[in-house]
């Protein structure tokens, strides 16, 4: 047992290259151990094992700064720098995140969490590093999937401008969650099956020469062909190209190779790509064999892979479900994931319509630009991007969705508290960005039942349409069997009561109708308002309800800070109505990781939470 004295990288130091192999095998082991207990994500970390000790044997962390791109795969890294004794706690209540957290550790150089953003902050150190003359080594490690999206190519530009001093480690595995896709990751491939490309150049060389020179003009043509041919097969053209020099492909996991790689290239200057080939899920089987199924888990049973929570209905299948209904009967729907089409429930669609399904990469802005431009051509775009992911698309939702009112239904799944992934997935401000967006419709349903009828009105209204539902199961109410339209901005009374009102939205409805049944043994009458549409506000139904209560409270699962309160807010002060308002929501503070239940009572998000509140709020009154 090597890990049982391996604590932190020096200790690597010590090993030999065998040793190194055997602590790989052990540090798998212990990574599957605990994630079978905790969740997490798996296939990712378990490919970058070899990878990890070797930038640890090599490099003085963390005096040297590693960059982990999204950060899911750190595992091996959170076990080799001190952690080791807590990684049971991993994702758990107060124990480890599961991404990299410089609150964590001072071997964590960024909180990651949201992906392809690791070469910009590896060329922002990298300048710093020079003005402030000191003499650390910059590592980033990346995958194929996450090199996709926009950032990266943004911060290699920049990185060959600025002659970084940056090694980046290109992580291919060919796959994002789901099979990569692009023509960036066929490019890759190109390079890796070399023995192919170096064939077909030296095919295509005899050929040129074989044909028999007819002046001075097929000369240029010929040397025209020979130079387009160039970038698809010198490896790493593209690269070299941006100012890197490019090494590899290296097998990731052959610790030998990787070490030796590492050292001289540690001696290098400059910016530097090291492609680094590796097999997602690498060691236990039923993750090699299903990499994407294990890419983040639940729960599982090591002796067979399966999963100890038993799959229930989630809002993501209602999603996933509808959107296939309304398509049958319109073949202009179409449906857009940045590489989610299994967390976005858009699996089914891509088998039943695979020429209506894009996946667009990690790509969020290019997404939504996309979608309004499909809009535009006259079909009729779904974008199920999370709450979290669609942040990065702000100014593409307004200007190029909003500005030209074209309508495109954002489907917003994972809004709210979503738990374990913590800070950096949170979907705690999605209300907050589109509420000032003109044009915006923004609905969240009460159940999954309004959940259907809530996408079915967003495709009907032909305009942009935002509906944002939760992480997690539904309800188990009944479904109606036909789709309905939603009348635009209409609210629904759920309870009378004379004391006050309580106007909730999406998931956080039905607390705040059983906090009512709390509220009504203190003797206090709540009327219960299903606040569905969140822009725009029912007004007759909001100053109704301030006229016959007087006092109003909010209650929303998202930052209470420009969200759905702030609205009623702006419309009681716009008209001169003068009550009593509070606002139950997200504070203002970036909330932890944890689960949903833990995390959802520590803010008052749950009927207890919500009753106390308003009592609390009834005394001071
Ligand atoms: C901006 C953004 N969009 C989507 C995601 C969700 N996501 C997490 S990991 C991942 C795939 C990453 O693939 P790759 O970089 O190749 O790493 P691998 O898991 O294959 O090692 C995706 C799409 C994210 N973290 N950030």
């Amino acid at each position: 047992m090597y890990l049982e004295k391996v604590n932190f990288p020096e200790d690597l130091k010590k090993l030999s290259i065998s040793q190194l192999n055997i602590l790989s095998d052990e540090i798998r082991r212990l990574i599957i151990e605990v994630v079978s207990k905790t969740g997490g994500h798996l296939s990712s970390s378990l490919g970058v094992v070899e990878l990890t000790i070797a930038i640890h044997y090599v490099f003085n962390t963390p005096f040297d700064k590693i960059i982990w791109d999204v950060g899911h795969q750190c595992y091996a890294h959170k076990i080799l720098t001190g952690r080791k004794d807590r990684f049971h706690t991993l994702r758990q209540d107060n124990g480890l995140s599961g991404f990299p957290s410089r609150q964590e550790s001072i071997y964590d150089v960024f909180n990651t969490g949201h992906a392809s953003n690791s070469i910009s902050i590896a060329v922002g150190l990298s300048e710093a590093k020079k003005k402030l003359k000191d003499d650390y080594k910059i590592v980033v490690v990346i995958g194929d999937g996450s090199l996709t999206g926009g950032m990266s190519f943004e911060g290699l530009n920049h990185a060959g401008h600025l002659k970084s001093d940056i090694i980046v480690i290109l992580n291919d595995n060919e796959m994002s969650i789901s099979k990569n896709i692009g023509a960036l990751s066929s490019y890759l491939n190109r390079i890796m099956s070399g023995e192919f490309v170096n064939k077909t150049r030296e095919e295509i060389k005899n050929i040129l020469k074989n044909i028999p020179a007819v002046g001075d003009r097929f000369y240029k043509v010929a040397k025209h062909i020979e130079e387009s041919i160039k970038g698809f097969i010198t490896p790493g053209m593209l690269f070299e190209e941006l100012g890197f020099q490019y090494f590899g492909p290296v097998d990731g996991h052959n610790l030998t190779y990787l070490i030796d790689t590492l050292k001289n290239i540690k001696k290098l200057k400059g910016p530097i790509l090291i492609h680094v080939v590796t097999k997602k899920g690498k060691g236990y089987t039923f993750a090699e064999d299903d990499p994407s199924r294990f890419h983040g888990v639940s729960t599982f049973e090591i002796e067979t892979g399966n999963s100890i929570k038993t799959g229930s209905t989630t809002y993501t299948d209602i999603f996933g479900d509808t959107i296939i209904e309304i398509a049958k009967n319109d073949e202009k729907v179409v449906a857009i994931t940045a590489a989610m089409g299994l967390g976005t429930g858009l699996d089914k669609f891509s088998k039943i319509f695979p020429d209506r399904f894009y996946d667009i990469g990690i790509a969020e802005e290019h997404g939504v630009t996309f979608a309004a431009a499909l809009a535009l051509g006259g079909l009729k775009p779904f974008v199920a991007i999370y709450s979290t992911f669609l942040q990065r698309a702000y100014d593409q939702i307004m200007l190029d969705v909003c500005l030209q009112n074209l309508p495109v239904v954002f489907a917003v799944d994972r809004s709210g508290i979503v738990g374990q992934d913590g800070p950096t997935h949170h979907g705690a401000f999605d209300l907050s960005y589109f509420r000032h967006m003109p044009n915006m419709i923004i609905m969240s349903p009460k159940d999954e039942n309004e959940l259907r009828h809530m996408l079915y009105s967003a495709y009907m209204y032909r305009k942009p349409v935002a509906v944002r539902y939760p992480r997690g199961e539904i309800l188990g109410v009944a479904l109606d069997r036909d789709l309905k339209e939603i009348p635009i901005g209409k609210w629904e009374i759920l309870k009378n009561g004379k004391d006050l009102a309580i106007i909730a939205t999406g998931n956080m409805v039905l607390p705040s109708l059983e906090a009512s049944h709390i509220l009504e043994k203190e003797g206090i009458e709540a009327m219960v308002i299903n606040g569905r549409f969140i822009k725009p506000i029912d007004k007759a139904m909001l100053l109704d309800a301030a006229f016959q209560t007087k006092k109003i409270i909010t209650v929303e699962e998202n930052s209470v800070i420009g969200g759905f309160g702030s609205g009623i807010l702006e419309i009681l002060s716009e008209e001169g109505v003068v009550v009593p308002v509070k606002s139950i929501g997200i504070p203002d503070i970036f909330i932890p990781h944890g689960s949903q239940h833990t995390l959802r009572h520590s803010l008052c998000l749950n009927k207890e939470g919500i009753a106390r509140k308003v009592l609390d709020w009834l005394r001071k009154e």
